[in-house]
């Protein structure tokens, strides 16, 4: 008997639920996860239409199918839970369902009600089946019921009828709406983001979802972290045995909003899914990727992640990535692989790549006479102005029109780069009078500019090693004569 359904017969000998909520297992034992795909549950707006649209015949054509929507900003998922779709937003809605009826993928609609709900209140249940039966009627029969990142606690009414324990209160929450549900449509499905959705070790949030969520609801573990650097399948039994249902991982790659929020410096992971086990896929209910909020963008890692799903035990990263940039850049292909090198850091760790910093320690060490347009770094600048062009040719304009912003910075840093380096070049000829020659002097300023201007970007790529590089050179190089303090730039934020 599969871990999970082992204990889910824990719940049920614990009476947690009665046996007409009861929700049928996803799949046999080892066989392919019955949920694979993509859920747009990241903080920001939901992605246009189009893009939508797209990304559904994109996991069409790699194999995969399922697409939870679950965008945090699109109010009506979640902050106004409670309020019915207007019309334009339920026709678009509507068009989405369809699209992915038509392509075989199974819609699931995810409603976040955790920030306000009291979840024992006859009015706030009764509101949570009305709008949930308006995306039912749309052709929706799967939902998802998603606390994450619900930080307050049970108010009074719920203190009083749930002692506190707020996994109990959802899941009794849950328990419901199945009932409710299932009534009117026999073939309603419910899965479940609990609020405690990572890490390996039991704790009473999970014990008390083991006995009070109804038995095979599956629910949401995003790993050993929201950000796993590494997935393992002995880590995802373990949590599956800690639950008592059945699970479906929520890979948090290769979404990008806490680049925006919490760094404040948007960056964005074009690189390979990596660090999963190749035995996770078959030990799992389901298996989705979050996403970046740029939807174009992200088909270059999800292309690898449905090569992982669809081949865990011969998934190799580089290769399935080399294929995603083929089949995505088209004749800029090219262009596309060499952008990503700049965008391909991951998680928190924005570190620059290893070989540039070996390109730019290089460059310090070089004679003073050799400095110029022949090094590594030199070619590098040189590169990185002329990608924005090429990258202009990808068969996408969707995509390009996406990652234009990072090209563009890509674009002004390697000319303030090349500049820079002509400006080290000017100063180790001229050596102690560079300090007093008018062209250095103007050299000098119009860096200073180029360098302003680059710390003004907010993009990040590379892992801001080129702005680093700028105000080493400014720190380097002699300043001119009667410069001024507003002249100099100011130290990079990076
Ligand atoms: O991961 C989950 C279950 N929830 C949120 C996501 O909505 C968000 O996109 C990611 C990354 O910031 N982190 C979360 O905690």
């Amino acid at each position: 008997m599969r871990a999970w359904s082992a204990a889910a017969a824990i719940g049920l000998a614990a009476g947690c639920t009665a046996l007409g909520f009861w929700q049928a297992p996803t799949r046999a034992a080892g066989a392919e996860p019955a949920y694979t795909g993509v859920v747009e549950g990241y903080y920001g707006a939901p992605w246009p239409e189009e893009d939508a649209v797209q990304l559904l015949q994109f996991l069409r054509r790699h194999g995969m199918n399922t697409f939870v929507y679950a965008p945090k900003d699109d109010p009506y998922q979640r902050a106004d839970w409670n309020l019915l779709y207007p019309p334009a937003q339920l026709a678009s809605l509507r068009r989405l369902v369809q699209a992915a009826a038509a392509l075989h993928i199974q819609f699931i609609y995810s409603i976040s009600p955790g920030l306000t709900i009291t979840y024992s209140r006859p009015a706030d249940r009764a509101a949570l089946i009305h709008k949930l039966d308006q995306l039912l009627r749309l052709g929706v029969s799967t939902v998802m019921l998603s606390f994450d990142d619900v930080y307050r606690g049970l108010d009074a009414a719920d203190r009083a009828r749930y002692g506190g324990d707020m996994a109990y209160a959802q899941a009794d929450l849950a328990a419901y709406v199945l009932a409710r549900e299932r009534r009117a449509h026999p073939s309603f499905r419910l899965l479940f983001t609990p609020t405690v959705y990572r890490g390996v070790a039991d704790n009473p949030y999970w014990d008390s979802l083991r006995r009070h969520l109804p038995p095979g609801v599956p629910v949401i573990w995003t790993g050993p972290a929201t950000l796993a650097g590494t997935i393992t399948a002995a880590q995802a039994e373990q949590v599956e045995r800690w639950l008592g249902h059945p699970l479906i991982i929520w890979d948090n790659y290769p979404v990008n909003d806490y680049t925006y929020i919490l760094d404040k410096r948007p960056r964005l992971f074009l690189g390979p899914l990596t660090g999963r086990d190749p035995k996770l896929p078959r030990v799992v209910a389901g298996y989705l990727f979050n996403p970046m909020q740029q939807a174009r963008a992200s088909e270059i890692a999800l292309w690898t992640g449905a090569e992982y799903l669809a081949h865990p035990g011969t998934y190799r990263p580089q290769a399935a990535w080399d294929a995603a940039v083929r089949g995505i850049g088209g004749r800029a292909a090219q262009a596309l692989a060499a952008f990503a090198r700049y965008n391909a850091t991951y998680y928190h760790d924005n570190t620059p790549p290893a070989w540039l910093t070996r390109e730019v320690q290089s460059f310090w060490r070089q004679p003073a006479q050799e400095v110029g347009a022949q090094s590594a770094l030199a070619r590098t600048f040189r590169e990185m102005r002329g990608l924005d062009t090429a990258l202009a040719k990808l068969p996408d304009p969707r995509l390009y029109r996406e990652i234009r912003p990072w090209s563009a910075v890509l674009a002004l840093q390697g000319e303030a780069g090349s500049f820079a380096i002509s400006v080290v070049a000017a100063a180790r000829r001229l050596g102690p009078a560079a300090a007093e020659d008018a062209a250095y002097k103007a050299a000098w300023r119009k860096l200073s500019a180029l360098v302003r201007q680059v710390d003004a970007c907010k993009e990040s790529v590379a892992g801001g090693a080129i702005p680093a590089f700028l105000h080493q050179v400014l720190a380097k190089v002699p300043v001119p004569a009667g410069i001024t303090p507003n002249d100099a730039a100011q130290p990079s934020p990076t």
